[in-house]
């Protein structure tokens, strides 16, 4: 039914406002390894050519440009540098992050926070991007919630710009529906979901809460030498929203119309900065 809003508004001639930064969503996706990012063009050799993956595995966070907070109510950690002997299904990896898709990735490991009071689990996790050696901010900012804190609860994210300003304020989960049919049981992949977002402007933060378990942290600049395939899985992948309000999922058909019209290579290119959509 988005779709054929989507192409029928493209029949219209629908104009979206396409002059000034771009906001685009992506997810809740289904992910078991990097090859399900929608950033995965940009996902070469962490040069920081395009994007960053940071997927934990060196139990530390050290890909460039990122850390957890210095100061605040809780501290960031991987599971197993928390506690180097966890319970057998402790750890909610990303699936292929232990060489095999084969439905566990507790061998793995992944980035939890620790409240500073408690030093339980904390329900707010964040990542701050400083600019790299060119001033820049990173464009695309995405990671992979592997596990809710309180499956009764919203997972949330927030991501900011460098004036503090919330650059989307829909990113509001229900991780129940995230189960497949049938239920799941503890740390199965399949409950996995990959949630990104891309600012023309830059990302400074973002702020998760009632995330336990985070995975494949992945930002960047750009998606460079996208194909014409790839861009447009892109596109689709910001559309597979599962939005609870109709004047986001609105917006973002609106987004995508500018993206479609201005054209989607050049909107996924370094060149689109200052150029496009406003979002909110
Ligand atoms: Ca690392
Ligand atoms: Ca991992
Ligand atoms: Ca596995």
């Amino acid at each position: 039914m988005k779709k054929q809003f989507f192409f029928a508004a493209m029949a219209l001639g629908i104009t979206p406002d396409c002059r000034s930064a771009t906001t685009i969503f992506f997810g809740p996706q289904q992910y078991f390894s990097e090859q399900d990012s929608p950033f995965i063009g940009g996902i070469v050799d962490n040069t920081g050519e395009g994007i960053y993956l940071e997927n934990f595995e060196d139990g530390e966070l050290n890909t460039p440009f990122v850390s957890g907070p210095s100061v605040g109510p809780s501290f960031g950690t991987t599971v197993r540098s928390r506690n180097p002997n966890p319970e057998p299904t402790r750890v909610r990896s990303v699936d292929g992050d232990d060489g095999v898709i084969d439905g566990d990735g507790f061998n793995g490991d992944a980035w939890t926070s620790i409240s500073r009071v408690s030093f339980g689990v904390s329900q707010w996790m964040e990542f701050d991007f400083e600019p790299n050696d060119q001033g820049q901010l990173p464009l695309f900012v995405g990671l992979v919630v592997t596990q809710a804190r309180d499956v009764d609860e919203e997972i949330e994210l927030s991501w900011f710009d460098a004036d503090g300003n919330t650059l989307f304020r829909d990113a509001e989960f229900d991780p129940r529906e995230w189960a497949p049919p049938g239920g799941s049981g503890p740390g199965d992949p399949r409950v996995h979901r990959f949630i990104g977002l891309y600012h023309s402007e830059g990302i400074e933060s973002l702020v998760l809460f009632n995330a336990e378990q985070v995975d494949h942290l992945q930002y960047g600049y750009s998606i460079p030498e996208p194909t014409s395939t790839g861009l447009l899985v892109l596109a689709a992948g910001g559309f597979l929203l599962r939005r609870k309000r109709s004047a986001a999922r609105n917006l973002l058909l609106l987004l995508g119309i500018c993206f479609w019209r201005e054209g989607l290579e050049a909107a996924l290119g370094p060149e689109l900065r200052g150029e496009k959509v406003v979002s909110e």
